[in-house]
């Protein structure tokens, strides 16, 4: 039984036109079957499954040359903003089960209208070998997935996806952790909006558990919301092959297992997002099984009763 148990909302987001190829919308239903439901009920929580979202095409928009099938990801933007928000509103726990991480435009955006309601800054951590912080200017590829975390700091407005004077993220609330593919102009974005980047070579020279402590302890002084955005693609292929933008030189499992136990001690997620799983391209459901389980340790199923050095 968890200590403090939670009301999860799980919000099925099968969007796989973000990315360039196809397979990640069958990302949901592979961590159902995984169990992500069951196993989050056995450690005490409230889970309810809100099914899948299956907005139509945004047809008010022009089609754009720069940012590929605009129309679905704007209409999973809109629909995950409003599905999150009215989740957090109730005093539910969003998770998102992805989908290719252009969703994240909407899920982060839903919880920065969520925390700005609550007077409270909202943070956001991306485990992810990528940076995502392209625009239709700067992508080499035009897919949106490598888009969301400019388009909710404010750095991708293009087309009218989201109302005009939303709540935005401010960059120097973004804590990258695993970055190790990143594009030219990206790399120079990044540095120029002042993102915290913690590539592959920070957490081995100075190791993951300090650079979470740092984290954890700048949200808790500002007294912020957490939003978690794991990416399958942060773990290393051989870990976790079931993704379509491989990189090797990924975090373990015990990285992952530890970050996910200091989020749980730390207290202060509020919404996560599992995003990028392509069971098309898994291993037997392998990938799917272990972001069930990372999520199982970030919901409060430990080892031993012993939290670790508090957070
Ligand atoms: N992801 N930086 C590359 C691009 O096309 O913009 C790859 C993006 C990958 C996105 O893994 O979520
Ligand atoms: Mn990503
Ligand atoms: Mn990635
Ligand atoms: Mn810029």
């Amino acid at each position: 039984m968890a200590d403090t148990a939670k009301q999860i909302a799980l919000i099925g987001a099968p969007l796989e036109e973000g990315s360039g190829r196809r397979g990640a919308a069958m990302g949901p239903t592979a961590l159902r079957i995984a169990g992500i439901d069951t196993t989050l009920a056995e450690l005490g929580h409230g889970v309810t499954d809100e099914g899948d979202l299956r907005p139509l095409p945004a047809r008010d928009l022009a089609n754009h040359p720069r940012a590929n099938n605009l129309q679905v990801v704007a209409a999973f933007t809109r629909a995950l903003d409003a599905a999150v928000f009215d989740a957090a509103e109730a005093g539910r726990f969003p998770l998102v089960l992805g989908g290719d991480h252009a969703l994240s435009m909407g899920s982060v955006s839903g919880m920065a209208r969520h925390a700005a309601k609550a007077g409270r800054p909202l943070f956001v951590l991306w485990l992810d070998a990528h940076a995502d912080f392209n625009s239709p200017a700067t992508s080499p590829s035009g897919n949106m997935h490598g888009m969301p975390v400019a388009f909710f700091c404010g750095e991708a407005e293009f087309a009218p996806i989201l109302e005009k004077g939303r709540p935005l993220v401010d960059p120097k609330n973004v804590f990258q952790v695993g970055i190790r593919s990143v594009d030219a102009r990206e790399r120079e974005e990044i540095a120029e909006h002042g993102v915290n980047v913690y590539d592959m070579r920070a957490v081995d020279e100075t190791g993951m558990a300090h650079i979470m402590h740092e984290i954890l302890g700048r949200i808790r002084a500002e007294n912020g919301l957490l939003h978690v955005s794991f990416d399958v693609d942060f773990l290393d292929p051989d870990l976790a092959p079931g993704v379509g933008t491989t990189v090797p030189g990924g975090a373990t499992f015990r990285e992952a297992h530890l970050i996910m136990e200091m989020l749980c001690d730390s207290g202060l997620v509020s919404s996560l997002d599992l995003v990028e799983l392509n069971p098309f391209l898994d291993d037997r459901g392998k990938s799917a099984r272990i972001l069930v389980e990372l999520t199982a340790s970030l919901f409060g199923r430990r080892i031993l009763d012993r939290p670790t050095r508090s957070a």
